[in-house]
């Protein structure tokens, strides 16, 4: 696999500063020694940025740096289009934000290969508000309603070429869901599997459904990895921890059942904030769980032995 490593310093969508460090870390954790030690080719291109912003507001005043969200949604959905049609994207965020663009750039590239688009996002948050529903104003809580195309985004936030089907979305480790989002969620039919239902099934179980469905429609798969879908504890360098979260063993266990599928064609990781992580383990935790993804195993042994 020849992995494309983006770097991309987005910090407008959080509350707290921060994430903007996110790719430095991941790189100072060696993401790129990991992935080329599994015997993928690895290019890091470095970290894009925006230039000018446009001048753009919106009539909900909790609104924050809108004018900059956009810049970097189209910036983004243009990198993500380009770097999906030259190998494995891997997107070191920056704040939730940057998967507006990340999103819909992948999914105009799937269009063009005849191929519909899943994307699996694993969080504590279903980020599924629009501009007018949003309390805190935090844009990084927006972006899964925006690639999926909901309205309310026109004339504030880029024009969509392709948007995801919601029935494509499946959402795993959901804790925390504002009412709002209930209702938009529950409209769309976006598949959400809270914690609640990862104890009563097991993550496996409900993975496996979703990798099926994958795979019978002959989809792209673009995974998006928050850091707050992982329990604090082993995670803490995170704006927004939630407790209750994802285990070690079961993030790898996600993670080496999507490498098995070999379906996965794009990765975001979001929401890493330096500032507030111990002794790098955060990052080092995102490398591992990258490896995982990238063919990292403890036995050499065929892929579903069960
Ligand atoms: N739904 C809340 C909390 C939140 C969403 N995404 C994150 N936090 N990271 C909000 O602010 O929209
Ligand atoms: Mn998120
Ligand atoms: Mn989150």
């Amino acid at each position: 696999m020849h992995c494309r490593l983006i770097g991309i310093p987005l910090q407008d969508g959080a509350s707290r500063l921060g994430c903007e460090m996110g790719p430095s870390a991941l790189r100072v954790a060696d993401l790129a020694g990991a992935l080329e030690g599994l015997g993928h080719e690895v290019t890091d291109i470095g970290n894009v940025t925006i230039g000018e912003l446009p001048d753009v507001r919106h009539p909900n005043p909790a609104v924050r740096n809108l004018p900059q969200i956009a810049a970097w949604t189209k910036l983004l959905t243009e990198v993500a289009y380009r770097e999906a049609g030259k190998g494995m994207p891997i997107f070191m965020g920056g704040d939730h934000a940057l998967s507006a663009g990340t999103v819909a750039g992948v999914a105009r590239h799937a269009a063009e290969q005849g191929r519909p688009l899943f994307v699996l996002w694993l969080d504590a948050h279903t980020d599924f508000h629009t501009l007018d529903s949003t309390a805190s104003g935090n844009l990084h809580g927006l972006p899964a309603a925006y690639y999926t195309g909901q309205p309310g985004f026109e004339g504030y936030l880029p024009p969509l070429s392709h948007a995801v089907d919601p029935a494509n979305l499946c959402m795993i480790g959901i804790r925390s869901v504002d009412p709002a989002e209930r209702e938009t969620i529950k409209r769309n039919s976006v598949t959400v599997h809270d914690m609640r239902s990862i104890d009563e099934h097991g993550v496996a179980v409900l993975l496996r459904r979703f990798i099926d469905e994958v795979e019978a429609a002959n989809g792209m798969l673009h995974v998006s990895l928050d850091v707050d879908f992982l329990d604090p504890s082993i995670a803490p360098a995170v704006g927004t921890t939630v407790p209750g979260g994802a285990t070690f063993r079961e993030a790898h266990l996600v993670m080496e059942m999507l490498h098995d599928s070999g379906l996965v064609t794009s990765l975001d990781l979001v929401e890493l904030n330096p500032f507030l992580d111990e002794r790098g383990r955060t990052a080092t935790l995102l490398v591992d769980l990258t490896a995982s993804l990238m063919g990292r195993t403890v036995l050499d042994r065929p892929t579903r032995s069960y």
